[in-house]
């Protein structure tokens, strides 16, 4: 178990320092006058987007973070130390919500994003704060404020410019395994892919990450295999590439199957664009071939292309397809100003 995509945290921010009652009292000075200082701080509870993570397991084996509290102030004018900030990172990705798992408090999908889950309360003043013309001697400190505490929930949905998706066993892993320097599990049974996996895809120069989830079967939005809850990961790309295997009984009625599966998701799922290809061309006779690329065009409503994840046959025009979608994607996008994530 290495790949984890929701977690359930609790957070809780450092209290403040409280102030300090003290007098300065020292041989030969008269008057010393208070001297107490003012507590620190207490330290921030902070989520950061890191580089180089693709799970949330490490929310797995700790799932409470407190920040540091402030310090206390002291006799002659010491104030206490600000407590030290907490930082929990998480992939890019990531999507906080409240403990309602409804609410999102943000949504961080660049590296080094930040985001303030919870502030430190405020240290105490010392009595040396509180000395004034009428009062010379103040007897009187404050307590540092308490942090916040909530719970929160992480949600991963992973960044990938283009997913994979098709029925188990279409030949998604080795597509994946041929395109890219990823290595996935791979055999021919169903279900051999458990979690999602990443592959950078490298094509005419350009470079785009490619997504492999496992596979959807008839019902999985009722949770049927191992449901649906994994097309959370192909949300966020610009394209998905459906692959259909050639050699099963009949592509037309595969690729409805988990068309279905998409609409009765949502989330837009269904609108994306998408590339479809017959898989396994290698292993078709030419009747065969023929005859499914028919069954999976009426299907789709537009002409598959014909390409096979274990030869490589056919495999550069369908990244270059891709790749097509991906750029008037990225042109419409960056048209559009990113919506702003909230900030406390
Ligand atoms: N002949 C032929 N066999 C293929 C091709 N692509 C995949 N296979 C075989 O089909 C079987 C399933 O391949 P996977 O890549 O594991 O399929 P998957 O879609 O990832 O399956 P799940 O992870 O279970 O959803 C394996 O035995 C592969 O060797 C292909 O292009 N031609
Ligand atoms: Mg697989």
């Amino acid at each position: 178990m290495k790949f984890l995509d929701e977690a359930k945290v609790y957070v809780r921010s450092g209290d403040g320092g409280n102030g300090c009652v003290a007098f300065r009292r020292e041989k030969f000075i008269e008057f010393g006058g208070p001297s107490g200082g003012n507590g620190g701080r207490g330290g921030d509870v902070i989520v950061e987007c890191v580089d180089g993570l693709n799970t949330l397991i490490d929310y797995r084996y700790q799932q409470h973070f407190k920040a540091q509290r402030g310090h206390n102030g002291m006799g002659k004018d010491r104030s206490g130390a600000n407590g030290a900030d907490i930082i929990l990172k998480v992939p890019a990705g990531t999507q906080i919500f409240e403990d309602d798992g409804e609410t999102l408090i943000a949504d961080l999908t660049r590296v080094g994003e930040r985001v303030v889950l919870a502030r430190g309360g405020n240290g105490g003043f010392g009595n040396a704060h509180f000395k004034s013309s009428t009062n010379r001697a103040p007897r009187r400190a404050n307590p540092g404020l308490a942090g916040e505490e909530r719970w929160i929930r992480l949600r991963l949905k992973l960044i990938a410019d283009a997913g994979l998706i098709g029925l188990p066993n279409a030949g998604k892993s080795t597509f994946l395994a041929t395109v890219s320097a990823a290595r996935p599990k791979i055999a021919d049974y169903p279900f051999t892919t458990l979690h999602p996996g990443l592959g950078v895809v490298a094509v005419d120069g350009r470079e785009f990450v490619l997504a492999d989830i496992p596979g959807l079967i008839e019902g999985a939005h009722e949770g049927a295999g191992l449901g649906d809850r994994f097309l959370g990961h192909v949300e966020r790309c610009r394209v998905l590439l459906h692959l259909v295997d050639g050699t099963g009984e009949h592509a037309g009625a595969a690729y409805k199957i988990v068309r279905a599966e998409l609409a009765a998701y949502g989330h837009g799922l269904a609108e994306k664009s998408e590339i479809v290809a017959l898989n396994k061309a290698d292993a078709l006779t030419p009747e065969q071939l023929k005859q499914q690329t028919a069954r999976l065009k009426r299907a789709a409503k537009k002409a598959p292309l014909i390409v096979s994840g274990a030869t490589g046959e056919g495999v550069p025009a369908v990244l270059r397809a891709l790749v097509s979608v991906i750029d008037t994607a990225r042109q419409q996008v960056t048209e559009r100003p990113r919506e702003s994530v909230w900030q406390p």
